[in-house]
């Protein structure tokens, strides 16, 4: 991993060091990396100096049992006003509505991330890594940078973010390194089996119902290379389903014996019309990152896992999508 800027390190030091009050926030959709890292630097903000530290964020089911997400705030409480606000693992392109205010309003912003679609225009400060594996790695690098020293629940929030973002150490952000601080957080007391079990493996029965439901209709194109699955608002509501119960359906179609590229479009209620968020997988030959960002300037992400939100229905947005898709992963497959 290409290491941090030292000086920005620093200057984020001193930012945290002078503040008052602190808003840290993921982007709207939260997942085990984002909570992870919010809740880690948290703590290491709390080690620095005197600032009142705010997490935004709603960690509910897989997330709401880890040290610190008792304290979130729900982002439509968030109303303060700021010295410092920092997003991590993700942009403030894609914050929570509640949260877009205080982000505003706040006159020092600073960005945490390694999305590939990251850039640092828009802030006071951006520290952006595209090749660490986790932005919970990049907390754990402004840690050992300020001198503070690990303690067990600030391993097992570091190792949460790496477990989901390399996927139970599967994905290829998984390297030597990526080991190498694993080892270290094991030794801190960290129950690995547990929380790969309840960050992967564990689904609510909703979640497993869901699975069935996208697996039964999901459609298949570019002669087996690209696989769409699609969740329709009335079959969540039907269910019962929350975000994660989501979470990894696009693996499960992305590790179907031939196929390069997997996209699960799932339809959501946005006020009173409907829009759809895109998850998008490759196996690494179609940079889904550039195909998301083509389909909208809001979409992004890294090279093998991307998203996109798109405004309409479902039927719509997929029926004028699919050949799109085809065309572009046919386009990929033939010229590397
Ligand atoms: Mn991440």
């Amino acid at each position: 991993m290409s290491p941090l800027d030292v000086q920005d390190v620093q200057r984020l030091r001193q930012a945290l060091q002078a503040a008052g009050r602190v808003l840290l926030t993921g982007p709207v959709d939260i997942d085990g990396d984002s909570v992870g890292a919010c809740l880690a630097l948290a703590r290491l903000v709390e080690a620095l100096g005197p600032a009142r530290v705010d997490v935004a964020g709603l960690p509910g089911g897989r997330y709401a049992d880890l040290p610190g997400a008792d304290r979130m705030l729900d982002p439509i409480a968030v109303a303060a006003s700021y010295d410092v606000a920092v997003v991590l693992d993700g942009d403030c392109r894609r914050l929570a509505p509640g949260v877009q205010s205080a982000w505003s309003a706040c006159p020092f912003r600073v960005v945490v991330d390694h999305h590939q679609s990251t850039t640092p225009d828009g802030y006071e400060l951006a520290l952006i890594n595209h090749e660490a594996g986790s932005t919970c790695q990049m907390v754990e690098e402004l840690r050992r940078a300020w001198g503070l020293p690990m303690d067990p629940v600030f391993a097992r929030l570091v190792y949460v973010g790496i477990v989901y973002d390399t996927g139970g150490f599967c994905h290829a952000n998984t390297n030597a390194e990526t080991f190498r601080l694993a080892a270290d957080l094991l030794e801190q007391g960290v129950d690995h089996t547990a929380i790969v079990v309840r960050t992967i493996w564990e689904r609510r029965r909703q979640g497993v119902l869901l699975l069935g439901r996208v697996l039964e209709g999901a459609s298949w194109h570019a002669g087996g290379r690209l696989v769409v699955g699609t969740l329709s608002v009335e079959l969540m509501e039907e269910i019962g389903a929350e975000l994660m119960d989501l979470d990894r359906i696009v693996d499960v179609l992305l590790y179907v014996e031939g196929v390069q590229v997997a996209v699960l479009a799932v339809e959501r209620r946005r006020n009173a019309g409907r829009e759809v968020k895109l998850s998008l997988r490759s196996r690494g030959e179609v940079d889904v990152c550039q195909l998301a960002w083509r389909l909208d300037e809001n979409g992004g992400g890294h090279r093998r896992a991307a998203g996109v939100v798109l405004p309409g229905r479902l039927q719509d947005v997929v029926g004028g999508l699919t050949p799109v898709l085809e065309d572009a992963v046919v386009c990929a497959l033939a010229n590397p």
